[in-house]
């Protein structure tokens, strides 16, 4: 089971996780021997719970330990390097779900006092459905981008000081920059972006590699740069634009035959929300939850399969009138005739 970017939405994660067994009808969580989450990154940050998801997933990895598997996104990246230089990139709804959580009062106050703007969950995505509705794009909205805009560059670090000070107490700083950014599962590779182009030794040490750049603060390293095009795998988009052959060797270099990877909901067939997957080998995982629409890769022996929750299935056909409904599941791989190959 793969799930892409869940971007701090606590209830559609709940959801899908409900549709994939691993929450019992009781609401207690169950990941049978034999069976792995794989969750690909970007758990924080555009909805409002990411603190809630950040402690799930800490507390999944604890209680089924070797069963789950988690890896860096260019978010939470982003966030320890805001963290470390004092930048003013700070997210502000990751702020706020750790303002408003016990122990967080002071950097809550401080953003009332500074009136931080919050677009919560469920507007986010109304907002993203209507922008994609309206300009094909998902944007924000103006408002929102001009309140955030103009918040003073001395706040946010002071807000990021607050921030850096609670995630450094409740250990999800460490947590995070222990995280892999690849991870390898049978023929399987799991990268939020990618394999970067480039890097031939393997995944165990571009994990260790990465780690140590970490621990040095290497911003300046391509493996660190979280807008990086092709050379970080937290980053990395279109990697496999060079043709099937170009991805054969860069497969071999990591020996892994199919890969499956997070932070671009549109790619591969340019519509968000619908999984796909190219030569058999590549595989969308992000079904974009902050636009609404939730779901996860499932793979069994050499099938694999997209599974969506009804909600997200419902907001898709609205979004692409013009496309195929989108059904609570299909088969992604092996592709057979007959088959809608979207
Ligand atoms: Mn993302």
């Amino acid at each position: 089971m793969v799930v892409g970017d869940i971007h701090g939405c606590l209830e559609g994660f709940t959801r899908v996780m409900q549709l994939a067994s691993f929450i019992d009808r009781k609401g207690e969580w169950r990941i049978a021997p034999g069976e792995h989450l794989v969750i690909c990154g970007d758990m924080i940050d555009e909805g409002a719970s990411s603190r809630e998801v950040v402690f799930l997933i800490r507390r999944l990895t604890e209680e089924f330990s070797g069963r789950v598997t988690v890896l860096l996104g260019n978010h939470e990246l982003l966030l320890l390097r805001t963290l470390a230089t004092g930048d003013d990139r700070l997210n502000w709804e990751t702020a706020r779900s750790w303002g408003r959580a016990g122990g967080g009062e002071r950097l809550g106050e401080y953003l009332d006092r500074h009136q931080v703007p919050s677009l919560g969950t469920s507007h986010l995505q109304t907002c993203f459905q209507q922008s994609l509705l309206e300009k094909r794009r998902d944007d924000y909205p103006e408002e929102y981008v001009s309140a955030c805009a103009a918040i003073p560059t001395a706040v946010a670090r002071q807000a990021a000081a607050l921030l850096g000070d609670i995630l450094e107490k409740d250990g999800t700083l460490p947590w995070l920059k222990r995280l892999p950014v690849a991870a390898k599962i049978g023929t399987w590779g799991f990268f939020h972006g990618g394999p970067p182009c480039g890097w031939t030794a393997g995944v165990a040490a571009l994990n260790r590699t990465f780690a140590a750049l970490l621990e040095q603060q290497r911003w300046d390293h391509p493996l660190l740069d979280p807008y990086a095009g092709r050379e970080s795998p937290v980053a990395a988009r279109h990697w496999w634009q060079d043709g099937e052959e170009a991805v054969d060797r860069l497969f071999e270099a990591y020996g892994m035959k199919q890969v499956a990877f997070g932070h671009s909901p549109g790619a591969l067939n340019g519509l968000f929300g619908r999984l796909a997957q190219r030569w058999g080998k590549i595989f969308k995982a992000d079904t974009y939850f902050s636009l609404g629409i939730e779901g996860y890769l499932e793979i069994v022996g050499d099938e694999v399969r997209a599974v969506y929750a009804e909600a997200g299935r419902r907001t898709f056909n609205r979004l692409y009138k013009d496309q195929p409904e989108l059904p609570p599941a299909e088969r992604l791989w092996p592709v057979r005739k007959g088959d809608d190959q979207a």
